[in-house]
């Protein structure tokens, strides 16, 4: 028999290592919705659509150049509702004599691929996915004796390893980060340029279809989806940021407007976690946008650093971690998530907002999800468990590898510091200078206790207080301290009560909303 390809959602490109050097008449690629992915947590509306749209649009690619691809919808009457479970019956129609699969990006898929090779009567070959500038086994052996993981030190590593913004053995510009210069607050009337909307084609308007019908009670709006959905679409996002965007995208990384959803950031990480885009080439493009004079080198490295650093080095992180990292929990949190991560509905103008971009556009920008819906989870001391599902569900871009490092361990400090040298927790002030948030609010963050307080700001301190014993030892927040021991203890209670009351009036959302 053929050899059988069977190719997933996020892995929608024909360098794929399953594919590259196969030829053609001799291979069954195999395609498969299913509803196990789709459901296993109940993704955004706009989070399926982008998918099963990519993947349709990438099987007439692959038919168009000659591959034989058997397509299986979500509705096709066989469906057997899993992977697993559509490779089986795809053994059985094709009697492969081998399956060349590229490795899953989730542990919990890895595990059943690794079952695979019993369960079939042929040769399963898992192949590492190398869309990914290093190795995990330079990974592994670079963690090797570190107690701490930091994302600067692997970063340089990669820098080396690729010479991106190199001179020689020296970074450019001679310094290796500039994020120093990346925090501009917004400055009035901030916004950016209008980038390239996607109109739905056929394709995705089927898909859209089925969506509504299928997971109708799924969380977020379908009312303007906008992705790109192939890779020349995804090509054509690209050409507009370097041309456009590239500039201000450093300054103002961390900048947030109400109503700006987007402001610079590059908006590619969905089409670069699906395959559409090469993440090597856009930093190759990025650092010749610096190189002809088009762009500052903050921007430019900030660009670069998310992709080979940050993100090579989470999905790194993740697969180092897992299976513990899934269930840690260093703070003991376990609040469950309020309604209003679902609902929107809450007083806090940053939180509204946040949530609002997020049901929109299953996307909210970095420092959206760090520090205001992430910040308030773990100021809050939400279930870990809750605010994984949360953040796994609500965004277009968001797989296990991806999300998981970054929210338990970047957000909630869950796995005891391995990755984040200090929780980032922060109070209003912070939300105050790096937005326009608080001026449309009815909370007031100049005020410290009482009802009509910003809730960050005794949050912030209800926290500091309650984990007092696990972080004073460390050096960059030892100084909280001594800050909170020369107030009074009057003032002091007053913190801690304002924070016990609204906690106390939070409504916990159902569980419903995040898995079945
Ligand atoms: C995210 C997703 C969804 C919603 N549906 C599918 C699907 O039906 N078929 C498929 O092959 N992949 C899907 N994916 C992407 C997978 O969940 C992804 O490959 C894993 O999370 C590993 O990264």
């Amino acid at each position: 028999g053929p050899i059988l390809v069977p190719i997933l959602g996020d892995q929608l490109t024909r360098e794929l290592a399953s594919l590259r050097g196969r030829s053609k008449d001799d291979t069954v690629v195999l395609m498969m919705e299913v509803w196990d992915e789709a459901t296993y947590v109940r993704h955004h509306k706009q989070k399926i659509v982008l998918v099963f749209s990519a993947m349709r649009h990438f099987a007439a690619e692959l038919r168009d150049a000659g591959w034989s691809v058997d397509y299986v919808r979500l509705d096709a009457e066989y469906n057997a509702g899993s992977l697993t479970g559509e490779v089986a019956r795809a053994v059985e129609e094709y009697s492969p004599r081998a399956i060349h699969v590229v490795e899953p990006g989730e542990w919990r898929l890895r595990e059943d691929f690794d079952r695979w090779a019993d369960k079939f009567p042929c040769e399963v070959h898992i192949l590492p996915d190398d869309r990914f500038v290093s190795t995990q086994a330079e990974f592994d052996d670079w963690a090797e004796g570190r107690k701490e993981l930091r994302m600067e030190y692997f970063y340089r590593e990669m820098r080396r390893k690729t010479g991106l913004l190199m001179n020689g053995n020296d970074p450019e510009g001679g310094e290796w980060n500039y994020d120093s210069e990346n925090r501009k607050p917004p400055k009035e009337g901030l916004s950016a340029p209008e980038r390239p909307k996607f109109e739905p084609d056929e394709i995705t308007r089927e898909v859209i279809a089925l969506v509504e019908e299928r997971f109708a009670d799924h969380f977020g709006s379908l009312e303007r989806f906008e992705w790109p959905v192939t890779r020349e679409e995804a090509e054509e996002a690209a050409d507009a940021f370097f041309a456009e965007r590239i500039e201000c995208f450093g300054p103002y990384q961390d900048a947030m407007v109400a109503g700006e959803d987007d402001l610079f950031h590059s908006m590619l990480s969905t089409s670069i976690n699906l395959g559409l885009l090469d993440p090597l080439e856009l930093c190759r493009r990025a650092e010749k946008a610096y190189r002809d004079g088009r762009a500052p080198l903050n921007s430019v490295e900030g660009f670069i650093r998310q992709i080979i650093g940050w993100r090579e080095y989470v999905r790194r992180f993740y697969w180092h971690q897992m299976p513990q990292l899934q269930s840690a929990n260093d703070l003991g949190a376990s609040r469950s998530l309020p309604e209003f991560y679902w609902t929107g509905e809450t007083d806090m103008a940053c939180l509204a907002d946040c949530i609002r971009s997020t049901r929109d556009n299953a996307h909210a920008h970095h420092i959206q999800r760090l520090m205001v819906l992430g910040n308030f989870a773990l100021l809050a001391g939400i279930d870990p468990q809750e605010v994984q599902d949360w953040f796994l569900i609500v965004y277009a871009d968001a797989y296990e590898w991806v999300e998981l490092p970054n929210v338990a361990a970047m957000i909630l400090y869950a796995d005891g510091g391995k990755l984040a040298s200090k929780p980032y927790a922060a109070s209003g002030n912070y939300i105050n200078k790096m937005s326009n948030y608080c001026s449309g609010c009815r909370y007031s963050v100049s005020k410290k206790t009482g009802p009509d307080a910003c809730p960050f700001n005794p949050l912030y301190w209800h926290f500091m207080d309650r984990h007092r014993e696990r972080l004073e030892r460390n050096a960059r927040i030892g100084r909280v301290y001594s800050t909170w021991d020369r107030m009074d203890a009057e003032k002091r209670r007053e913190y801690l009560d304002s924070a016990e009351a609204f906690l106390a009036n939070l409504s916990a959302a159902k569980k419903g909303w995040a898995r079945a």
